[in-house]
């Protein structure tokens, strides 16, 4: 049985990330993820975010996709930008003041991360497949130069008792006058 993925959220303004598709009989869930999914409204608005990169059109932690335990996640990585290339590394949780300059195909968990870690070219995708088998928090990043301290990056959680895939938008985190994901 495929489904899509479930959003959650949090706040007042209204946005379903359409991420992926779920097989809770597989054990299986597919997410698309795509690198500055915003890019081109950012530099439209003029200076509005154009010190942050975005997946899907979020960044900082204010998306937070979480999948069941000893699920197998496909990802499909596209890099969106017209100007940088980019990567995709599950990592563990760093806080703002110890984030590394950047990431290394060793900060990578269960060895999840797309080659090379300084990014892919524009418009190239990568398939990513994982066991997510334990659980706990980590980071979906990117590992391209200082792009983790910009801002690059959305929480990632693997939870006993899910019965499937969901994505929770935390809506405290936007600027007020700029709307969560795709414009
Ligand atoms: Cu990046």
């Amino acid at each position: 049985m495929a489904g899509k993925l479930a959003a959650k959220r949090t706040g007042r303004r209204t946005f379903c990330p359409k991420l992926d598709k779920n097989d809770p009989e597989g054990k299986t869930v597919a997410i698309e993820i795509v690198a500055d999914w915003n890019q081109v409204e950012r530099f439209r608005r003029g200076n509005i975010r154009t010190d942050i990169i975005d997946f899907n059109g979020y960044w900082g932690g204010n998306l937070t996709i979480m999948v069941p335990a000893a699920w197998t996640v496909q990802l499909e990585f596209i890099n969106g930008s017209s100007s940088f290339r980019h990567s995709l590394i599950v990592t563990k949780v760093y806080a703002q003041s110890e984030m590394p300059v950047k990431l290394t195909a060793e900060d990578a968990i269960w060895g999840a991360y797309t080659h090379p870690p300084e990014g892919i070219k524009l418009k190239e995708r990568r398939q990513l497949k994982f066991v997510a088998k334990d659980v706990g928090s980590y980071l979906l990043a990117c590992a391209r130069q200082t792009h983790l301290m910009d801002g690059h990056w959305i929480y990632f959680e693997v939870r006993d008792g899910l019965v499937q895939a969901v994505a929770i938008v935390d809506e405290s985190k936007f600027p007020q006058e700029q709307p969560p994901g795709r414009p």
